[in-house]
C-alpha cells in the first residue's frame, strides 16, 4: 500500500494533510528513519525528535523561497525526506550518495551546508540582512539544538542579531543533550524552563481556556499577553526577550497544531527577531533510542561488525587514565564528545579533571593554556575536524606561549561517511606551521600510548593524531617509555626505493614493501613518528643513497609531511633524487567507506605500490617478475655499498 510519505515530493504536498494524516505521515517518517539509519549508520536520534517540527515548519515557511538553515546539519533527514530527496534517501552517507548534513549543492532546500556546530544563527544573519539590503521579503529561520547554541559562534551571532534587530527566527530544539548531557550554565537555564512543574501546570490550564476561545481573536491575543507575561514571572525566559529577541514558547515539539501556531506567530511578526523554543525528545517514538539517546545519537552502519580489537580512541583513554593515577596534574579538556574520545573511564574515576567545555572548540584549547600556566597537563581530546575551529588559539593562546598542552588528535585522516565536512584531512598541515609545536603520528596503537607518555613528560606542546579506526591488533606494552622528540624509526631496509610513511600509512606501507620484494625491488620503510620536527638526520642519510623516495600520509599532500620533507631534500641541497608523494590531492574528501576512500586515493597497499612503481617507468611490473633475477646489477646501490650506519630500528623486514 502506498504511504503518504511516498506521495510527498515537494513540501507543498503537505500543506493540504489534515492533522491527523500529519500523524500518520509522522509515523511513516520514522520508520521510513528507522529502516535506513539502521542500515547505513547516521544520526539517528537527533532525526526521530524533529519529525514534528520539520513538518510544521515546512508547512508555515514556503522553502525554497523562505530559507531553513539546520544548524550541524546532522537533524535534517526529515527535512531532506519531504523535500524531494526521498527516492535517494537510501543512498544516505554513502560514496555518491545523500549527505548526512545539510548541502548546497544537493538541494535548493539547503540554504546553507553545515556538519560542524553552531553557525546558523551567523549564516541566518547574514541571509536576513542580505534580503533587507536587497528589498526582498522572505522568511530566515534558524533551527538550532540546545547543544549547538552554546557554541561560541552561535552566541556572538544572537549578540549581533538583537543589536541589528533584524527580521530573524531563531527555533531552538531544545532536548536537553547534546551528544552527551548538555553542560553549562546556558542549559542549566534552558533545563529549569523544561522542568518547572508550576509553569506546566499553569499551562494546561491556560491551554483548555485558550482552546475555548477563537484562534487569533481579541480575546484570545489579549489572553497571549497575560500568558507571556506571566511565563516571564515564573520562567527564566528573560534572557532572550533582554537580547532583543521576542520570545515564543515552550512550545511542544511533538504537537503538530501548536507549533504550527508558535511558528506562524513568529513568522507573521515583523517588528523583532523571534525566539521559538521547542521542547522535544530525542529519539522520539522508537523505544531503543529513547532509552539512550548517546549510543543512538549517531550509529554505525550495520556492515561495521563488532570489533574486538580496542580502537586507537579506546587505548588513548586507557592511557590518559594510567597517566591520570600517577600524575595528579594531569586533566582533560573535551569538547563535547566525551564519547566518541572514550572519556567516560577516566571521567568515572577522576571527575574533577575531566571538563566537558560544551561545543566550544576556541575555548577548550584557551581553557587549556591557562591550565598549563598554573602548572597543570592539560590534554586536549579533540577530533582533527573540530581542532580547526582553534587554529588561532593553538597559535596564539599554546604555541606562541610555548605552553604544555597535549593535543590528543582523534579523526585523523580518512573518516569515512560523514563526509566533507568531517574529514580530518588537514591537520599535519596546518599544525606544521604553528613554532614550537611538536607534531605526531603514532604507527599502531602501542606507539599511542608511548606517545602519549611522551607527550606528558615534553614539557611543550604536542599533538598526537591518530585514526579513527579500531587499531591494528599490536600487543600493548605494560611499561610506558618515552620516544625521543624527531626520531623515526627504520622498520624495514632496501635499497632501490625508500618509503617514509606516518601514522596510519605505516601498516599498508609495510605491506606494499612485501609485495615489492616480490617484484625485486627492495625497499627501505620509514615509520617517521613526527611530522616536526622531522627526522631530518635519518632522511638525509637515506637521501643521500636511496634515489627514489616515496613519501605516503593520509593528509593533505598540501603543506603535508611530504613536502616537509621535499623541503629538507631542497634545503640539504639533495637534488639528484627523485620524490613520489601520495596524500589527499587539493580537494575535499567524499563520503564512503574508508576503505574505498584509501583506494581513491592510493593510500592502500596497492595504491602504494602503484606509485613505486611509476619511479621505475622501463619497467612494468610483469617484466619486474621477469627480470628479479637481473635486477640487481641495475640497483643504484650496489651490494657492495657500505651499509646504512646505526639506523633505530634496524632491518626488521
Ligand atoms: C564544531 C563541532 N563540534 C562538535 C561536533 C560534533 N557534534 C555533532 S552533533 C553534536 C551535538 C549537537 O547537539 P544539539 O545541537 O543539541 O543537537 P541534537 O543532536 O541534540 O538534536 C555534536 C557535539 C560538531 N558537529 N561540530
Amino acid at each position: 500500500m502506498l504511504r503518504l510519505l511516498d506521495k510527498i515530493d515537494s513540501p507543498a504536498d503537505l500543506k493540504g494533510l489534515t492533522q491527523q494524516e500529519l500523524k500518520q505521515l509522522a509515523s511513516e517518517i520514522r520508520g521510513e528513519l528507522v529502516a535506513i539509519v539502521s542500515a547505513n549508520g547516521g544520526h539517528l536520534a537527533s532525526n526521530l525528535g524533529v519529525v514534528e517540527l520539520t513538518i510544521a515548519l515546512h508547512r508555515v515557511f514556503d522553502s525554497p523561497r523562505d530559507k531553513i538553515i539546520w544548524d550541524v546539519g546532522h537533524q535534517s533527514y526529515v527535512h531532506k525526506l519531504l523535500t524531494g530527496r526521498r527516492q535517494r534517501f537510501a543512498s544516505l552517507r554513502q560514496y555518491g550518495g545523500l549527505s548526512g548534513f545539510t548541502c548546497r549543492s544537493e538541494s535548493q532546500h539547503d540554504p546553507f551546508g553545515a556538519g560542524h556546530a553552531s553557525t546558523s544563527v551567523s549564516a541566518a544573519l547574514g541571509m536576513a540582512i542580505a534580503r533587507d539590503l536587497s528589498g526582498d521579503n522572505y522568511h530566515v529561520v534558524a533551527v538550532i539544538g540546545d547543544g549547538a547554541i552554546t557554541g561560541g559562534m552561535a552566541l556572538e551571532a544572537l549578540n549581533q542579531v538583537g543589536h541589528l534587530d533584524s527580521r530573524l527566527i531563531v527555533v531552538l530544539n531544545d532536548n536537553g543533550m547534546s551528544i552527551s548531557p548538555t553542560v553549562g550554565a546556558l542549559a542549566k537555564l534552558l533545563s529549569k524552563v523544561r522542568f518547572d512543574r508550576r509553569y506546566h501546570r499553569a499551562k494546561e490550564t491556560g491551554r483548555r481556556i485558550l482552546t475555548a476561545l477563537p484562534l487569533g481573536g481579541r480575546l484570545w491575543q489579549a489572553s497571549q499577553k497575560v500568558k507571556s507575561r506571566f511565563k516571564g514571572l515564573i520562567l527564566p525566559i528573560m534572557v532572550w526577550e533582554e537580547l532583543g529577541f521576542t520570545y515564543m514558547g515552550p512550545i511542544d515539539g511533538h504537537n503538530i497544531h501548536e507549533l504550527e501556531i508558535a511558528l506562524t506567530q513568529a513568522r507573521d511578526y515583523r517588528l523583532r527577531p523571534t525566539f521559538v523554543h521547542v521542547i522535544t525528545t530525542k529519539g522520539k517514538g522508537y523505544l531503543p533510542a529513547e532509552g539512550d539517546t548517546v549510543y543512538f545519537h549517531g550509529v554505525p552502519p550495520e556492515s561495521v561488525s563488532t570489533k574486538v580489537i580496542p580502537t586507537y580512541s579506546e587505548v588513548f583513554a586507557q592511557t590518559v587514565l594510567r597517566l591520570a593515577r600517577e600524575n595528579p596534574r594531569l586533566v582533560v579538556v573535551t569538547p563535547a564528545m566525551p564519547e566518541g574520545n572514550c572519556l567516560s573511564i577516566v571521567d568515572a574515576e577522576f571527575p574533577q579533571r575531566v571538563f566537558d567545555v560544551g561545543i566550544c572548540e576556541q575555548h577548550a584549547v584557551t581553557f587549556a593554556a591557562g591550565l598549563a600556566t598554573q602548572g597543570f597537563i592539560p590534554v586536549v581530546a579533540i577530533y582533527s575536524t573540530f581542532l580547526q575551529r582553534a587554529f588561532d588559539q593553538v597559535i596564539h593562546d599554546v604555541c606562541l606561549q610555548d605552553l604544555p598542552v597535549v593535543f590528543a588528535i582523534d579523526r585523523g585522516g580518512i573518516v569515512g561517511e560523514d563526509g566533507k565536512t568531517h574529514q580530518g584531512a588537514f591537520d599535519i598541515s596546518y599544525l606544521t606551521l604553528i613554532p614550537n609545536l611538536i607534531v605526531s603520528a603514532p604507527k599502531d596503537e602501542n606507539e599511542l600510548q608511548h606517545l602519549l607518555y611522551t607527550a606528558v613528560k615534553s614539557d611543550h606542546p604536542m599533538a598526537i593524531r591518530y585514526p579513527r579506526n579500531p587499531g591494528l591488533g599490536v600487543k600493548l606494552d605494560t611499561e610506558l617509555h618515552s620516544i625521543p622528540i624527531g626520531k623515526g624509526e627504520m622498520v624495514r631496509y632496501g635499497e632501490d626505493v625508500a618509503i617514509l610513511a606516518i601514522g596510519a600509512t605505516v601498516a599498508p606501507s609495510l605491506e606494499a614493501a612485501q609485495e615489492l620484494t616480490s617484484n625485486g625491488i627492495e625497499a627501505t620503510v620509514v615509520n617517521a613518528r613526527f611530522a616536526k620536527p622531522l627526522d631530518s638526520e635519518l632522511i638525509i642519510r637515506l637521501g643521500s643513497r636511496i634515489k627514489r623516495i616515496v613519501t605516503v600520509e593520509e593528509n593533505a599532500l598540501s603543506g603535508g609531511f611530504g613536502s616537509s620533507v621535499v623541503k629538507l631534500l631542497e634545503q640539504s641541497a639533495i637534488y639528484d633524487i627523485q620524490v613520489k608523494s601520495i596524500g589527499i590531492p587539493d580537494e575535499f574528501v567524499e563520503q564512503g567507506a574508508q576503505v574505498a576512500l584509501r583506494s581513491k586515493y592510493g593510500l592502500d597497499a596497492k595504491g602504494i605500490v602503484q606509485q613505486v612503481l611509476t619511479l621505475f617507468p622501463n619497467l612494468d611490473s610483469s617484466s619486474l617478475l621477469m627480470v628479479k633475477g637481473r635486477l640487481k646489477e641495475r640497483r643504484p646501490f650496489k651490494n657492495n655499498s657500505p651499509p646504512i650506519p646505526d639506523i633505530e630500528g634496524g632491518h626488521r623486514g
